[in-house]
């Protein structure tokens, strides 16, 4: 059978996550409009007749000086040099920048092994033929592997998972056919928490927090959670709890709506905010929480 591991990499909203979710038939991979939403490399399986894709997500590639930004990049570079196959997502809504031209030159010598999806198809200002162009210009041999596609509407995928298939070299599964990720239970909560609230907030709030789930207990079918949402400063903590609470009480009861998709429990959610002084500098927090 075919088994092969498959890094998603491409800018920032390009829409990996998107994009896994709809590989996988699952919500594996939270997503946002919010450039930067992944920041760990999360992994999505993909069981067919033909074997066993596991797909990476990673951090959407965006160069700077940031120490959060150099600490996503390692992320997605390290889950680069493990794979058996990469998948290459492009927005065709965008025309290629300084972002794009970075990865297609860190793809060069992963050429060979590399896929091209061109996203957002579904949309009517979508150019596939550019990204193409681009594509034929910066890593030639990934021409013939160029597949337009819409994360949101499923169009190309079949023909993208079936190219990837072909490509993937013979092995065993590495994971039971009944998991279609690896992720413990407690960072789904909390990225989903961090979805929820990325969602809601706006300026510079989605990328100044962080979840940080506290304390758990399950008792029969009934889980308990007690999480933490952390800002950076003292002054965006009352923008997350808003007037009179009113944010984070939506925050929380979204939260639960979407993890009552995902898990059987009952899940009882006590979501409280504080203040983690200027954490995306602190190298201890960052490295705990971006992996
Ligand atoms: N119209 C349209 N929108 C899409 C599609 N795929 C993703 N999006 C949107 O693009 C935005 C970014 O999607 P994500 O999946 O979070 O993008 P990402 O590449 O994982 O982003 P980062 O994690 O920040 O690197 C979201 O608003 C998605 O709804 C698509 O096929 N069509
Ligand atoms: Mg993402």
């Amino acid at each position: 059978m075919k088994c092969g591991f498959v890094t998603i990499v491409g800018r920032p909203s390009a829409g990996k996550s998107t994009l896994l979710n709809k590989l996988c038939g699952e919500k594996v991979a939270i997503t946002s409009s919010v450039p930067q939403t992944t920041r760990n490399a999360i992994k999505g399986i993909v069981n067919r007749e033909q074997g066993q894709l596991v797909f990476i997500d990673t951090p959407g590639r965006h160069v700077s000086e940031k120490k959060i930004n150099k600490k996503l990049m390692e992320v997605s570079s390290l889950a680069l040099e493990e794979c058996d196959l990469v998948l290459y997502v492009l927005d065709a809504t965008r025309s290629p920048g300084i972002e794009e031209e970075e990865i297609a030159s860190l793809l060069i010598p992963l050429a060979e092994k590399t896929i091209a999806a061109v996203n957002k198809m579904d949309v009517s200002a979508a150019d596939f033929n550019s990204a193409k162009d681009f594509i034929s210009l910066k890593i030639p041999a990934v021409k013939e592997r160029c597949f337009a596609v819409s994360a949101n509407t499923g169009q190309g995928i079949d023909a993208l998972v079936c190219e990837l298939f072909n490509k993937a070299p013979e092995g065993d599964a590495h994971y039971g056919d009944e998991y279609y990720t690896d992720q413990d239970t407690g960072f789904r909560i909390a990225e989903i928490i961090r979805e929820q609230a990325i969602n809601r907030l706006r300026q510079e709030l989605p990328h100044s927090l962080y979840v940080d789930i506290a304390d758990m207990e399950l008792t029969g079918t009934n889980l308990w959670v007690r999480a933490f949402i952390i800002v950076e400063r003292e002054s965006q903590k009352g923008m997350v709890v808003g007037k009179g609470g009113e944010m984070i009480k939506t925050i929380r009861l979204s939260a639960l709506k979407e993890l009552k998709k995902i898990f059987d429990w009952k899940i009882d959610l006590d979501l409280r905010v504080k203040t983690g002084k200027d954490w995306r500098s602190r190298d201890h927090i960052l490295k705990k929480l971006i992996n």
